[in-house]
This record gives structure tokens, sequence and C-alpha cells, in this order.
């Protein structure tokens, strides 16, 4: 009896847990693309997420190899996607932080990094 209860009980948590992660706005991919390397430093970095996000609360700053905020400051949001743009700032280790508010009310956040140069 115990065993087959369990049985029904674990499908309805997986059912539950990949609801959730489905609503909230994770990172899908983005431009330059993460972990990639490019020739030469971008204009703007555009991100694409899984969910609509509300542009008051979103939000990307981009650093240079020398830890220099290289992004303007005002992301732009439209939909799912979301893009700053770049002073030319170097060759190097660019990080990227974001953090977003999406339609649900759930914040999310994660960073990441790309290389520019030969
Ligand atoms: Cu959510």
């Amino acid at each position: 009896m115990r065993h087959s209860s369990s049985i029904l009980i674990v499908p309805l948590l997986l059912l539950f847990a990949t609801g959730e992660a489905a609503a909230h706005a994770f990172l899908d991919h983005a431009e330059p693309r993460v972990g990639n390397k490019v020739a030469a430093p971008p204009r703007e970095v555009t991100l694409w997420f899984t969910q609509k996000l509300e542009p008051a609360f979103s939000t990307i700053t981009v650093t240079n190899a020398a830890g220099e905020r290289v992004d303007s400051g005002k992301a732009r949001v439209s939909g799912t996607q979301m893009s700053v743009s770049l002073r030319p700032a170097g060759t190097g280790t660019y990080h990227v932080n974001w953090r977003v508010l999406s339609v649900d009310t759930h914040t999310t956040n994660g960073n990441f990094t790309f290389q520019v140069g030969q």
C-alpha cells in the first residue's frame, strides 16, 4: 500500500516542478553567445528570455576585462528580448549580469561571459 501511494505522488510533484520552471523568465540565448568569442567589441548585447519581461525592473550591466562598466545603462525591453548598447572597450573577457522581472512578477538573475579578440 505504501509503495503504490508514492508512485502516484511522484508524477504530480514532477508536473508541478516543470510548470513552475517554465513560468519564470530564464535566459534562453544571447548575442554575443554565452561563452563565445567574437573578433571585435560588439555594439550591443541582446538577451532572449523564456518569458515576457517587465521593462521597468529589468536591467543588464556589462563590464570589460578591466572591470569597467561599458553598457549605456539603459536596457531596452521588447517582449521576451532585452538589449543594451555598449561603448567600444577593448579586448578580453566581458562579463554580463542580468536581472529581470517577468510578467508573472518573479525576479530572476544570472551572469555569463564572452570573449572579445582574436
Ligand atoms: Cu515565475
